[in-house]
């Protein structure tokens, strides 16, 4: 398999914005899964590069900055350091953290568009944009509120209506307000560069859906759709001041779109580390390069950064993408604004040095196949009956008895049982099965695997009770205490993709200097007579009132926000009683739900609404499984009068709440009522 195909390995990892801190989705997502992945090719003495960094511009860097009177690189220098530091102190191994404001970085981004200009792969395109006169700056579309002209919302923004689901352009708002100085803006010209990305669809197709069908099937079907709806041109620089300018003549006060430079990130990262030959990393066909990231970034992971690089021309292409889902907590997403997230290094306050235990429960409840749920009762339990009562339990009792038998020394193996032969059998194979599973990205059954090699080994101890014939049989305990560190040795290699700090601790109670991977499997580790250190605890139990106190800690957030929430002031003007009659609300069943194709945040309905049933579309795709809607009564606008959305004519408007987050959430009667039942 890869030994043969692949010299050297090249592991990256999304690089976080720089305008906050990270929180466990973060490291479920993207940084453990890579940290073990590149922690195992290491150990199995494989040359492998671990490259990350932070992504240091953008507009909402800049809008942070704006709110807190600060420049940009204040905002970025703050959070650069926070990122790294709680990077550091979880292990996440990189061989490089470095910064997109880096000087080399600003150079290679440059040159790299340079080159591609220079080789005409742009197009040049002018276009009418939105320009804010106070704040003197050009407009992102998301920095644009007015009046959908669809459903008069007004409060739309200039890419979406969340309340109708209409994708729009900003130039489509009716009263259009500028989102940082509320003024309205006006309309002016500016030039852009576009990366025609439909002229590289043939090449993405072939590349991906015919040569790369082992992706896994979350990043595989993403790409499919986006080339099944076919690409479009994507502008690739901003009228901003805050980035890598763009290096062409006349194009003052223009940058890079940070989707363009962040992942040539990757290479100036790989340049700052190995000025002499990264080169070798990225344009040797016998590098793999892997990207980890989070399912956010799919589409330029697999299909903007590629099309750079081959239209450069120079450079080899990911061989892998394997993207996680989301990690949700509590059962809510994770949401920055809404503080809705645990912090790396709050957690760290909380629960100082117990690094491994959040890793561990991380990856054994990654969100690899689809979004998962943290919950602070299953921290504690995965801690308390998983890590405390087996490899902790294990490992302690193996150190102990030795200890108390054989002053601390590893006693010799004399003639193996049966039942040991049994046991060794068992665990034969565990090697394999972590390698196939490591090697296809699959880590939270590699780590189960792992963990199955510390229940063999507590199994085996309770089963065969040493202590009950240390006075009859010393030769027999020998051996079976023998066996048990040999089995604790090959734990602190199995563990060390996932729990290094852990790993590190029973290496040094067993006196393992160096191990390698390619060592696991065996039982004549440990010499014998090697003196052990005194045993430490590597794990302790988590009590109720912790993990409450976390619980309260949410809840308290929650609270807070819905405070925040309802403070909001009234979003319409007053109306007379009559204006409200004119609105005939009913109560409906829904019959059946499904989504609206090529439309993504659209659902449409077949609603018993009393009256022989009708159709509705409605914005909450993103919100709602379509099954999960299937029976359950809504209220709707029975009056409105019907349009088109995507060719399906929309008979009413189904009423849903918003919370701060954006979040839908459809209302629905307290008690089921008659479909058609009014609503006053
Ligand atoms: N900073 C987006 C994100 O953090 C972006 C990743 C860049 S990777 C080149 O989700
Ligand atoms: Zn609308």
């Amino acid at each position: 398999m890869e030994e043969k195909k692949f010299k050297r390995i090249l592991v990256t990892t999304a690089l976080p914005y720089a305008n906050g801190p990270v929180h466990i989705g973060h490291l479920a997502g993207v940084y453990v899964p890579a940290d073990i992945y590149v922690r195992y090719q290491r150990l199995k003495g494989r040359d492998v590069l671990h490259i990350g960094g932070s992504d240091e511009h953008g507009v909402p860097i800049t809008l942070k900055a704006r709110k807190e009177g600060v420049t940009p690189q204040d905002i970025v220098d703050r959070y650069h350091a926070i990122i790294k530091k709680s990077f550091e102190e979880f292990g996440i191994s990189f061989d490089i953290y470095s910064r997109t404001t880096s000087e080399i970085h600003c150079k290679t981004a440059s040159d790299f568009f340079r080159k591609l200009y220079d080789k005409g792969v742009f197009i040049e395109k002018t276009s009418e944009q939105y320009y804010d006169e106070e704040a003197q700056q050009f407009l992102a579309d998301r920095y644009i509120t007015g009046t959908c002209p669809h459903c008069k919302n007004e409060r739309a923004y200039g890419d979406q209506c969340e309340a109708c689901g209409t994708s729009l352009n900003a130039t489509d708002l009716i009263n259009p307000k500028s989102a940082i100085s509320g003024s309205t803006p006006v309309l002016r010209e500016t030039k852009h560069w576009y990366l025609p990305l439909d002229r590289y669809e043939n090449f993405l197709k072939e590349w991906i859906l015919e040569g790369h069908k082992e992706w896994k099937p979350n990043v595989y079907g993403q790409c499919k759709s986006w080339l099944d709806l076919g690409l479009q041109p994507r502008a690739v620089s901003r009228d901003l001041d805050w980035g890598v300018p763009v290096p062409v003549e006349g194009a003052e006060g223009k940058v890079l779109y940070v989707w363009f430079d962040a992942p040539i990130g990757y290479i100036s990262n790989t340049k700052e580390l190995r000025p002499d030959d990264w080169e070798k990393y990225w344009k040797d066909p016998e590098t793999k390069l892997v990207h980890f990231i989070g399912k956010d970034n799919i589409v330029f992971h697999c299909i903007v950064f590629p099309a750079m690089l081959k239209a450069e021309g120079s450079y080899i292409l990911p061989e892998n993408v394997p993207a996680n889902e989301f990690l949700n907590l509590e059962g809510d997403k994770i949401s920055t604004s809404r503080n809705w997230a645990v912090w790396l290094h709050e957690y760290l306050e909380d629960f100082p040095g117990k690094q491994d235990v959040l890793r561990y429960v991380l990856t054994a409840n990654a969100p690899e196949t689809k979004d998962n749920d943290f919950t602070w009762k299953d921290f504690q339990a995965r801690n308390n009956n998983e890590l405390v009562a087996i490899l902790g339990n294990f490992i302690n009792r193996s150190m102990v008895l030795t200890h108390k038998y054989f002053d601390g020394k590893v006693p010799a193996c004399g003639e193996l049982t049966d039942y040991d032969r049994a046991t060794l059998k068992e665990f034969s194979d565990v090697k394999e099965r972590v390698e196939n599973c490591i090697e296809n990205y699959r880590f939270r059954e590699a780590l189960k695997e792992a963990m199955n090699l510390a229940r063999i080994g507590n199994k085996y101890l309770a089963d065969t009770e040493p202590w009950k014939i240390a006075k009859s049989d010393m030769p027999r305990v020998a051996t079976i205490l023998n066996l048990s560190l040999q089995i604790a040795a090959n734990l602190s290699i199995a563990f060390e993709p996932f729990l290094p700090f852990t790993a590190k601790k029973i290496r040094a109670m067993l006196g393992l200097a160096t191990v390698e991977w390619d060592m696991l499997g065996r039982i004549d580790i440990l010499p014998e007579n090697t003196q052990l250190a005194e045993p430490i605890l590597l794990f302790e139990k988590i009590d109720d009132s912790v993990v409450e106190a976390q619980i309260k800690k949410l809840n308290d957030t929650k609270a807070a926000n819905e405070k925040a929430a309802h403070k909001a002031e009234p979003v319409a003007p007053t109306i007379e009683f009559d204006d409200f009659l004119k609105l005939d609300i009913r109560v409906g069943t829904v019959l059946e739900c499904q989504k609206v194709p090529k439309a993504d945040k659209l659902l449409q309905f077949k609603i018993d609404d009393g009256l022989g049933g009708r159709t509705i579309i409605s914005g909450i795709a993103k919100h709602y499984k379509p099954e999960d809607l299937v029976g359950k009564q809504v209220c709707f606008i029975a009056n409105l009068a019907p349009r088109k959305l995507k060719g399906i004519e929309s008979q009413g408007m189904i009423l849903s709440a918003e919370d701060a987050d954006g979040r839908l959430v459809v209302i629905t009667p307290d008690t089921p009522v008659a479909g058609g039942s009014c609503v006053k």
